[in-house]
């Protein structure tokens, strides 16, 4: 049976800088498991399979039933109904919560966070099973149940049509279709759990125009492969890490997701690597395409793209540019003199690549640099130390549910729901209840805080300080980002107001002082925050966003998430704090709150970049303005937010958003005008900030009426569509926040709302 096992280390490959905390991965024992359980958890899989089509969401039934064996709770309420004609009482809402407190305490883990699913995007194992395949490491490092998991994932992803998705809710794109298609057949297709569901699938590809179609980074994968020839691809070349930085295109300006995917694609480019042409790669080239590989025009393959696939469209200036690249810039590249170029320039690209890698433990910021590194070291040398500190690395990408194996987005939220799930109990003023959760939590922000900044001159390496941040995942990971510093800040000065006894030592000044001073590096001149470092570019630099599937990945943006977090934790902050950098700390909270005035839409909303989307955008927008001291009567700006709120509130009292709002930007209902537990929450968060109880709380108590109304019997809330975004165009899960968002927004009404007017 599998296990999820927390914060292990077992493997001599593995460093860490805390002992792992944080560390979540699935291992497989054949010895484990009663009949019994082997059997329910066949039932959870089947379950999927039968509604898969409508209900493409997982819901982590396998780890929740493993932590429901682990963690017994002890609480047995009865759950709570409101009817319709019924008032809500404080007794109701203190039971609901109760009882959604003592289910989500059981869910966490013994280091202290909450593990989860953070899969959804569907183009992360095709990057993984390609690389392990090219360098003959796939059977040392995939057992076969680890392949099984993953085809039964793929073939519950695989779409009506027969195509895959950019993420598991999408429409079927080229992009989806083909590198899971190839990875199926990688994989050797072993147990076919769709039924002619490898022929639907190639019938896609080529009924839309074949793998020439595909986008710039699954030619680049197609490439690596053998099944793409690189001629077909637009240049990356590695030249560009030599440019001054000076340049506004310089890689070193760009997001850091961004600079660290194409700095190892570079590399590939650079050399032209093509792993071993086997019999299966032979047969993908027939298989792909609609014509014969050998007639097809590479030239032309360059800058063709499936319509399915485009989301954001190369402009005409990208067409030159890669054209002029391609023919008059690689052709000298390519021989003598301009060859001791490309070697200097590789030189270069490989360090930054080694610098990541150490620096991150091998774990890399992404999944998708995380492959591509490895690969890169694999190339450079197949014996290398750091090609075997890559691979142990790879399992904490994978997780594990009712669907299948999925390489996740990131190698976990961890951090990131920890400090909500904090700040969720906390609201709900039944901390002390939870004492022993609320200690465990605590820990384990204590000891995910990064401590050091990165080795050397961090310009040379084009870092920002660290010292003090807290990243989304682990330490190990150790990329701080900033509204998760800010959420870690948060998280921690709330329970430094709770009792010792009950949550343990509050962190040292010191180190918040830390956290602060990451924090006050990380604004802008605009006065706005973007997610890891600082703004280095322009937003034109967007012209030459090569990747067609997603937009604004060029250059880190200010968000409103991130400036109007900081502006929370910095008012926090100054009240328990109020000597510290005075002057700085309240010119940066007022600047901010001007950024975030700046940026809200006509009609009173924000779009949220990381999350589905207005409702989360205005969540933020609201309280960053309510901390900077703003309120309902002096800020037109929560009016109208208010307003907007209210305007998208549906007939069952809740709030539900599809993530076509994030693709199109105009607010779009789920299907059917169904309403979602987490948009509810957000919404009733924004609402209850701006003071919607004193004038009118008929809408917080329907909206209250339905979450209480959700909960299901054990405690939990059900599983809806999936809720995170990045990029525009691709969603993910958050699969706690449908916990965590009830409880506090419920939290929040029991003591803001009910207790107000009594
Ligand atoms: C994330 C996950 C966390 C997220 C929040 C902290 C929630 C947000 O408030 C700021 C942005 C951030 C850090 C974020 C940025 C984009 C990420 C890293 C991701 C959504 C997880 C996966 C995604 C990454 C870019 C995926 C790899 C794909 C590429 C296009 C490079």
């Amino acid at each position: 049976m599998w296990k999820l096992k927390i914060a292990d280390g077992g493997n001599p490959w593995l460093r860490s800088v805390n002992g792992h905390v944080g560390r979540q991965i699935w291992d497989y024992d054949s010895n484990a498991g009663s009949p019994e359980e082997l059997v329910k958890i066949e039932k959870f899989r089947a379950q999927f399979r039968s509604q898969r089509l409508e209900k493409k969401h997982s819901s982590d039934r396998l780890m929740r039933f493993q932590f429901s064996k682990e963690n017994q709770s002890s609480l047995l309420l009865p759950q709570v109904k409101v009817r319709e004609t019924e008032d809500i009482t404080e007794d109701k809402v203190v039971d609901t919560l109760r009882r959604a407190i003592n289910f989500h305490s059981t869910l966490q883990a013994c280091d202290g966070h909450w593990p989860g699913d953070y899969g959804g995007p569907l183009f992360l194992i095709p990057g993984l099973i390609i690389t392990l395949y090219v360098t003959g490491a796939l059977n040392a490092t995939l057992s076969t149940e680890h392949e099984r998991e993953m085809c039964r994932y793929l073939y519950n992803h695989q779409n009506r049509d027969g195509g895959w998705g950019l993420h598991i809710e999408g429409p079927s794109t080229m992009f989806g279709s083909v590198l899971n298609y190839v990875t199926l057949r990688l994989l050797g297709e072993e147990v076919n759990y769709g039924d002619g569901a490898m022929d639907k699938g190639q019938k896609w590809i080529l009924d839309h125009g074949g793998a020439t179609t595909i986008t710039s980074w699954g030619k680049m994968w197609l490439s690596v492969l053998g099944a793409f020839e690189w001629f077909g691809n637009n240049p990356l070349p590695p030249e560009i890490w030599l440019l001054p930085y000076i340049f506004p295109i310089h890689p070193g300006r760009m997001w850091c997701h961004c600079r660290m995917v194409y700095l190892p694609m570079s590399y590939l480019y650079g050399k032209r690597f093509v792993g071993p042409i086997t019999p299966i790669v032979q047969s993908l080239r027939k298989e792909l395409y609609t014509i014969s590989y050998h007639e097809i025009d590479w030239n032309i393959a360059r800058n063709q793209c499936a319509k399915e696939d485009l989301y954001y469209p190369h402009p005409f200036i990208q067409d030159i540019l890669w054209a002029s690249l391609d023919k008059l810039l690689e052709p000298i590249f390519m021989r003598w003199p301009g060859k001791k170029l490309r070697e200097k320039a590789l030189c270069t690209v490989i360090e930054h690549i080694h610098y990541e890698d150490e620096n991150t433990r091998y774990i890399c910021i992404g999944p998708v640099n995380k492959v591509l590194n490895m690969l890169c070291c694999w190339v450079e040398d197949p014996n290398s130390v750091a090609f075997k500190l890559h691979l142990p690395r790879v399992y904490d990408y994978l997780w594990l549910a009712e669907d299948g194996m999925k390489m996740q987005g990131y190698n976990g939220s961890q951090l990131w729901d920890t400090t909500f799930v904090v700040q969720a109990i906390i609201s709900t003023k039944l901390g002390e209840e939870f004492g022993t959760t609320l200690r465990k939590a605590h820990t384990y922000l204590k000891k995910s805080q990064v401590l050091e900044d990165c080795p050397g001159d961090l310009s040379l390496w084009y870092r920002h300080i660290s010292k003090g941040g807290w990243s989304f995942s682990t330490a190990d990971q150790g990329w701080p980002v900033s509204d998760c510093t800010v959420e870690g800040l948060k998280a921690v000065l709330l329970l430094s107001k709770l009792p010792t006894e009950i949550v343990g030592e509050p962190l040292d000044a010191r180190r918040l002082y830390d956290a602060v001073n990451v924090i006050l590096s990380l604004q802008n001149d605009g006065g706005g925050f973007a997610t890891y470092e600082l703004t280095r570019s322009y937003s034109w630099l967007e012209l030459v966003n090569p990747a067609e599937t997603f937009g604004d990945i060029v250059i880190d943006y200010p968000c409103v998430e991130c400036t109007s977090a900081a502006i929370q934790a910095l008012a926090a902050f100054k009240k328990l704090y109020p000597g510290h950098r005075r002057e700085e700390v309240e010119c940066c909270i007022e600047k901010a709150a001007k950024f975030i005035e700046k940026i809200q839409a006509m009609d009173g909303s924000w779009y949220g970049s990381w999350g589905v989307c207005f409702t989360y955008g205005t969540w933020f927008g609201i309280l960053g303005l309510i901390a900077a001291g703003r309120n309902f009567s002096n800020c037109s700006s929560i009016r109208e937010a208010s307003d907007f709120l209210l305007s998208k509130q549906l007939p069952s009292g809740g709030w539900g958003e599809s993530y076509l709002s994030c693709q199109n930007k105009v607010y779009s209902n789920l299907e059917g005008n169904r309403s979602h537990v987490v948009n509810t929450g957000w919404a009733v968060l924004a609402l209850i900030a701006a003071g919607q109880a004193e004038r009118d709380p008929a809408p917080l108590h329907r909206a209250a009426k339905l979450l209480i109304n959700s909960q299901c019997e054990n405690g939990d809330f059900p599983r809806e569509e999936i809720m995170g975004v990045f990029n525009k165009n691709c969603m993910i899960t958050f699969a706690t926040y449908r916990n965590i968002f009830p409880i506090w927004a419920l939290g929040e009404y029991c003591n803001r709302v009910l207790k107000h007017h009594e």
